[in-house]
């Protein structure tokens, strides 16, 4: 599998496919512009670091788990076709079924500083493309397809965990004039007016449209921007204190060094796929 994998789609000096110790597939790139990885699990984007950063950009937990049919603790976790709970079902898998199945590769090449690799998903009546750009920047495109004869409703998050330096020195601006649900409270609230500070859990759906969002760390000496595409959605989370102790796959002091800024169309902004018919959602992640 291995073999053919880096026959068909390995790049020299760039991309080549191993087996992690956790025994899952992974695509391994190294080059002058960065280093990242990715597993055939969920299709899942699993590290990113651009040359000459001290830190890496994604977040893993040292507590991840890397099994076939679980999710992983870190990176970015696909959730399709439903966000959170499943409404009509409680015993279904959080953020629906992707991140746990075992994707296909479909391309790969070099673009201009970057390695693009295309990976594919057929699940649930529907066909997902994911194409994930290592470069000076990262880019990621999700286009969900209906496959079926019925219109599908679907929600869809790229659930982006970012490295932070120190929890109580960062600030997101850019979601300042959108109101959000705050899913902590359970409330709806108004724009805040103010770039977002974690001072407990965090746990906010924002809606509406930003051209970018900039995560600024004052200890790491860096602002980390998205600019998102086709995202009426942006989720932004921090598990804090009590409730990283309940995560088993999260160290309990993780919430110090991580913030998840999700990419996303998600409860009032779900999808309605009509037959044949497809979406896209996308964002590019780079360094101020
Ligand atoms: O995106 C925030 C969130 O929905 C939180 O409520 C929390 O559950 C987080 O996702 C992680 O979910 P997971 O199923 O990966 O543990």
């Amino acid at each position: 599998m291995i073999h053919q994998l880096n026959q068909k789609f390995g790049i020299a000096d760039a991309l080549q496919f191993s087996v992690h110790s956790s025994g899952l597939i992974q695509g391994v790139i190294k080059t002058s512009t960065c280093s990242g990885s990715f597993f055939l699990l969920g299709g899942h984007l699993a590290e990113y670091q651009p040359s000459g950063q001290s830190k890496p950009v994604l977040f893993m937990s040292r507590e991840a788990v890397f099994e076939v049919g679980k999710p992983i603790r870190g990176g970015v976790p696909i959730c399709f076709p439903w966000f959170g709970p499943k409404a009509s079902d409680p015993s279904a898998p959080a953020h629906g079924l992707v991140r746990t199945e075992l994707w296909q590769v479909t391309g790969s090449k070099r673009l201009n500083d970057a390695i693009v690799v295309d990976l594919s998903l057929n699940t649930a009546g529907f066909g997902l493309v994911y194409q994930i750009s290592f470069g000076s920047k990262l880019g990621m495109s999700l286009t969900v397809s209906n496959l079926s004869e019925h219109v599908k409703p679907c929600e869809v998050a790229l659930h982006t965990y970012f490295t932070i330096g120190d929890v109580s020195k960062v600030s997101i601006r850019g979601l300042e004039s959108i109101s959000y649900f705050d899913k902590i409270s359970q409330k709806s609230e108004p724009a805040s007016g103010n770039p977002i500070v974690f001072t407990a859990e965090t746990d906010r759906v924002y809606s509406g449209v930003t051209p970018q969002i900039a995560l600024e760390d004052s200890s790491l000496a860096r602002t980390i921007v998205l600019r998102p595409q086709n995202s009426k959605s942006t989720v932004v989370w921090n598990p804090w204190i009590e409730k990283s102790k309940r995560l088993a796959d999260f160290g309990d002091d993780e919430y110090l060094q991580m913030c998840c800024i999700e990419t996303a169309n998600v409860g009032q902004n779900q999808l309605e796929l009509q037959p044949a018919k497809s979406e896209s959602v996308a964002v590019e992640i780079s360094l101020a």
